[in-house]
């Protein structure tokens, strides 16, 4: 093929508007706030800004439950200032990408609220609307159409009383499933990406964009002993009709104009082989997935909420197949973590003693992968999980209705649910942004939504941007190593050393160029022995002449004697 997309190069920021800056002293981060932090983000050197939803939303889901596709919440400001948002971003070189969430809208978008008024309305069909489950009246336990539980709790079907159906939620009851197999349904979308286009917006990160296309029979899944719902998700995973739906979306949206977009799919479920298909140039669906089995592999036997300790042999084999999988075609996306998931430092490394080290050795591996890093807000300063002591500090409906559920049907006292909520709650990617060690963190002048992190004292912006040595400082250095090295963001991946446990090692390589990544992800020093590639040539830099260390996050020990140990959470990239 022929030039490299733009995107190749690029590293992409996740903003989570309600905690990133509140500049009204109202305590839920607005447009405003971002204005005045663009710099921060100018410098740290990222090219893209993933904007997530700032639309007019009852934020039942934070923003994830839209009521109108094309406005700006109030909460968060007005279509007048996202227009000067978007301007000072472009200003800045950078590009901004809004979030697209078309699976559901709101309970209280127009569309549903016609929807619902009766089963004669034109948008009836808009969602997923289904009799009671034959034998059964209306409102009987187990009358919902399907048996699939909602990923917030509950069954996934919600009934309205005044129409006797139900309609298909697979999240919050306040976020109705719409019916792509409406063509008006698709036709309206493209409208409303198009209108946003035409703003100037730079593309789109889709919303569990792999579930819009369901098996229409609905089929029941296969209930586990002594359970009632099941996982619904192979029958809306991947559906028959996506890959048709995506690229007709890219024809009617992106196709015919000629300026650089991004578009990435979030797609929980997908595998290698869909995602080779979503994001082949020649498929022309979108340009690269975020998917989700390395964050799924410490998800024990009760599921994200019972989290187990990280196998890192599991994690390395799991990343190595995605990259050998989209390695010819196709591209990766690389992430850690997001506003879904705990943070990084908290859930693969130590937020204690290590904290700088381990946060920088996590970077280091994601950022030296072949693909489009994603950096969420608050990791650049290695933010960690917050200490909340009890349930009424969280505000996250996943974790409210998983609270509800655990100790009310299921039974569980508050101690032993709470442990699972405090490491693996939303919540935690979602405190307020910790700018400097000043009142609520400098994130509102007045009472913040959810509670800031007490390590702000510790954990700031300005600290870490003042500082020599900091995560700040290191990840500006990896970025600008993405934007000078071909070998970095083009090179292919090869994993060494897969069966070792704590030896997270690989090399990139690029015509007759090659570098080596060396992380100890473990609290112990580690000692390398010579290590070898696939062709059995001897790779031990540290034991040369003059190393060449393309990048380290400890002081360089490389002509020392003791290079052939690496340090707790030390990582090292050498070119061969
Ligand atoms: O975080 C999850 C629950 O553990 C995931 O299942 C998550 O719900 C899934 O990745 C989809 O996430 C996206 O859609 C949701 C929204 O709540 C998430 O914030 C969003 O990223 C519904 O719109």
């Amino acid at each position: 093929g022929g030039v490299a997309p733009w995107w190749t190069t690029a590293v992409v920021y996740q903003i989570y508007p309600r905690s990133f800056a509140d500049s009204n002293g109202d305590g839920v981060g607005d447009l405003g706030g971002i204005r005045q932090h663009l710099d921060h983000l100018a410098d740290l050197g990222v090219d893209v800004i993933w904007l997530s939803p700032v639309y007019p939303s009852p934020q039942h889901d934070n923003g994830y439950d839209i009521s109108d596709y094309q406005n700006i919440e109030p909460l968060f400001g007005t279509l007048d200032e996202f227009d000067a948002l978007l301007a000072e971003v472009h200003e800045r070189g950078m590009r901004l990408v809004m979030d697209l969430v078309v699976n559901h809208t709101s309970d209280e978008h127009p569309w549903f609220v016609e929807s619902k008024s009766s089963p004669d309305n034109p948008k009836r069909d808009w969602y997923w609307w289904r009799d009671a489950r034959g034998g059964h009246q209306p409102g009987e336990p187990g009358a919902e159409p399907t048996n699939w539980r909602s990923f917030f709790s509950g069954p996934s079907w919600q009934l309205d009383e005044a129409t006797g159906q139900y309609y298909l939620h697979l999240f919050a009851v306040q976020q109705p499933d719409l019916n792509w197999e409406n063509p008006d349904v698709r036709a309206a979308v493209y409208a409303m990406m198009n209108w946003w286009l035409d703003r100037g917006v730079d593309g789109f990160r889709m919303d569990v964009i792999n579930f819009i296309s369901k098996h229409l029979d609905l089929p029941e899944a296969p209930v586990a002993p002594g359970e009632t719902l099941a996982d619904g998700a192979p029958f809306f995973i991947s559906g028959p009709r996506i890959h048709e739906f995506l690229h007709e979306m890219n024809e009617k949206v992106f196709a015919g104009r000629d300026a650089q977009f991004i578009t990435v799919g979030e797609m929980p479920g997908v595998t290698i082989d869909d995602a080779r298909q979503f994001t082949d140039p020649q498929s022309a669906e979108i340009d690269m997935v975020f998917q989700f089995e390395h964050v799924g592999l410490d998800h024990g036997p009760g599921g994200k909420f019972d989290p187990q300790p990280l196998d890192l042999v599991a994690l390395k084999h799991s990343l190595a197949r995605w990259q050998e999988g989209l390695g010819t075609v196709g591209w990766n996306s690389l992430y850690l973590d997001n506003h879904d998931q705990p943070r990084l430092v908290s859930r693969f490394g130590d937020d204690g003693e290590y904290r700088y080290e381990s946060a920088t050795l996590w970077a280091t591996a994601l950022h030296l992968h072949r693909g489009t890093p994603y950096i969420y807000q608050g990791e650049e300063i290695g933010m960690t999980n917050v200490p909340f002591e009890s349930i009424s500090d969280y505000r996250d409906v996943e974790t409210l209705n998983h609270y509800l559920e655990a100790t009310g049907e299921r039974g569980a006292s508050a101690e032993s649910v709470m442990p699972g909520i405090r490491s693996s709650s939303r919540d935690n990617a979602r405190t307020p942004v910790q700018w400097n060690d000043g009142p609520q963190a400098g994130f509102t002048t007045g009472e913040p939504w959810i509670g800031v992190n007490p390590n702000y004292l510790e954990v700031n912006a300005e600290r870490d941007r003042a500082s020599e040595r900091s995560v700040f400082r290191f990840y500006q250095r990896l970025i600008e190593l993405r934007h000078t090295s071909d070998l970095v963001a083009l090179g292919t991946f090869e994993l060494l050393e897969a069966a070792h446990p704590t030896l997270y090692a690989f090399t990139r390589t690029l015509g007759d160029e090659k570098l080596l990544v060396v992380a100890n992800v473990s609290g112990e020093p580690l000692e390398l022995w010579p290590l070898t590639d696939g062709a059995g040539t001897l790779l031990a830099p540290w034991a040369g002449d003059e190393p060449h260390l393309l990048i380290a996050n400890l002081p360089a020990s490389a002509a020392a004697p003791d290079a052939g140990t690496l340090a707790p959470w030390e990582a090292r990239v050498y070119r061969l």
